[in-house]
């Protein structure tokens, strides 16, 4: 057994036999002959290739591959493993290196320093040794990818240690290797939250990304309900956390330290699951909470336990703690919840649309099972939640604010998980980071139901420059550009409709159809009443 054969053992171990990836001649040797049981997806550009193995991760829930091209391929796909870090997403990132005598050269093609590269933005960044530690260094990656908190790694693989004999008595021990125990919050932290929750007068909870788990559901619906607590959901989602017309919902909070702050006022306290303290955007200065109120927190990562600039941080699932709160704390007492306010009636009126009206149009075409793949930022903060999300692992959004994820992600989103139909909800700014993904759905077939707001503007920078006071800069038009024409040149079945009823038959056609599609909408640009 040699290196190479040793390598696919490893990956099949783990249950990992799709490689999503973009090939040059340092990955050839590794990629000649794949062997049957494995499925090579190719993207057009790296950073698309990352973004598929993003979305198939999180739809798995289990480590993806991918298998880029040395420095160049790297450098590409780090825009993307941005968003791959900070949603705490298990993709193991590879590419080829040049021989080992010829690294020493810099000869074409090396990967000079390669773990260095990509270090700032993976667990764990490595280049083998040995050859024969090839098998070690995957078997590690993949364990490290997926202890919590998950994330990112990366292996630079030299192009000629494929043919090496392989330690086969290593290997065996690799491939019954288990680890397992994620680390969840100690009864007696725990008990000091219970304690507080107890005492509060009026506690909010903040939901994140980190609870978008069928346990997290399940645990703050009933925590929320024992306690009649209203539920925010954590700035700059990466996914939804909580269902969107559920009588607690209360929609998104702002990104700003002092508008946070002002939304929280009234609460003396604030319990927050499953999200960095906070994940702020827009720069403003402010305390970062109002006086009297007081925070705590429960995250996975310790990173985002040490860095949170307030409050009482517990280490450990936000999930399990979630779940194990609601099924321990005795109910408050307090009356029910009314429902959120009704949203307001969408200006419905053409020839361009409100984003609301035309995110109630998508709403109007998709079902409890549709997946979504957020990257229209003009929608980023309110306007989302006019879908109504009711299951778990339903809303996914680039959680580093990169361009680039939505459209690869939504096409991994589909293939990971073929049991539920994804809709990617894309700006037509948003479109264009990764847009070669297009290909990837149409010669793979896999049927994401495209959908294009058309505004011909960088509409979210323009509402940002007026945020910072700093208006005309240049860059914000983007006209002339046929989206739907590019779509067809890459085979995908495309339209551009003038209505609303028609975007909503158009997501419907697309859903029911077993092939990828593309639908353009008219947005209104930023100042059009
Ligand atoms: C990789 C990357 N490059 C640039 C940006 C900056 N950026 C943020 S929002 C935005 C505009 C996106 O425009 P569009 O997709 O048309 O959506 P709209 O805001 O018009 O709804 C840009 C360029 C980014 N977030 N990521």
């Amino acid at each position: 057994m040699n290196v190479r054969d040793a390598f696919y053992e490893v990956l099949r171990t783990h249950g990992i036999t799709t490689i999503f990836g973009n090939p040059g001649s340092n990955e050839l040797p590794l990629l000649s002959d794949l062997p049957d049981d494995f499925r090579y997806v190719l993207a057009l550009q790296e950073g698309a290739a990352i973004g598929m193995a993003d979305g198939f991760a999180q739809a798995t829930g289990k480590p993806s591959l991918v298998n880029l091209h040395a420095a160049a391929g790297m450098g590409n796909a780090m825009g993307n493993l941005t968003n791959t870090q900070s949603g705490h997403v298990p993709v193991i990132v590879t590419s080829g290196q040049q021989a080992r005598k010829y690294t020493e050269l810099k000869a074409y093609l090396t990967n000079v320093d390669a773990p260095k590269l990509v270090e700032p933005l993976v667990k764990w960044s490595h280049e083998p040794a040995r050859p024969q530690d090839a098998p070690q260094s995957l078997s590690k990656a993949i364990l490290l990818a997926t202890a919590a908190p998950a994330g990112p790694v990366y292996l630079s693989l030299p192009l000629d240690d494929w043919e090496q004999d392989a330690d086969a008595s290593a290997l065996g021990h690799l491939k019954s290797r288990v680890t397992d125990g994620n680390p969840v919050v100690p009864e007696e932290a725990l008990g000091g939250l219970r304690e507080r929750l107890a005492a509060a007068h009026n506690p909010v909870m903040v939901a994140g990304p980190g609870i978008d788990t069928p346990a997290g559901w399940d645990g703050a619906v009933r925590l929320a309900e024992k306690l009649s607590l209203p539920v925010l959901v954590a700035p700059s989602p990466a996914r939804c956390p909580f269902p969107t017309r559920h009588p607690s919902y209360r929609g998104v909070l702002p990104a700003s330290i002092p508008a946070l702050a002002s939304h929280l006022a009234g609460h003396d306290l604030v319990v927050a699951f499953g999200a960095p303290i906070f994940m702020y955007h827009e720069f403003a200065d402010g305390d970062y909470l109002p006086a009297g109120t007081e925070l705590w927190a429960v995250t996975a990562d310790p990173d985002e336990a040490a860095r949170a600039p307030v409050g009482h941080i517990l280490i450990g699932d936000p999930a399990e703690a979630v779940k194990r709160l609601a099924d321990t704390i005795a109910g408050a007492g307090r009356p029910p919840l009314p429902a959120r306010e009704p949203l307001p009636q969408a200006d419905t009126s053409g020839p361009a649309y409100t984003e609301e009206a035309i995110m109630d149009a998508v709403n109007a075409a998709k079902t409890d099972s549709t997946v979504i793949a957020h990257e229209w930022t003009s929608t980023l903060v309110n306007v989302w939640d006019r879908l109504e999300i009711t299951r778990p692992g339903s809303m996914y959004m680039s959680a580093a604010g990169g361009l680039g994820w939505g459209l690869p992600g939504a096409i991994g989103l589909q293939l990971g998980d073929p049991s539920r139909r994804v809709v990617a909800l894309l700006g037509d700014g948003a479109v264009h980071y990764s847009v070669s993904g297009l290909w990837t759905a149409a010669q793979y077939n896999i049927p994401v139901v495209f959908v294009v707001a058309r505004n011909s503007e960088y509409r979210a920078l323009k509402e940002f420059s007026r945020f910072m006071h700093d208006p005309d800069a240049p860059g914000m038009e983007l006209p002339d550009i046929d989206i739907p024409g590019i779509a067809t040149a890459y085979g995908i079945p495309s339209e551009r409709v003038k209505t609303l009823s028609d975007l909503t038959r158009a997501v419907k056609d697309g859903l029911s159809s077993d092939r990828p599609s593309l639908v353009e909408i008219p947005q209104r640009r930023i100042g059009d009443s």
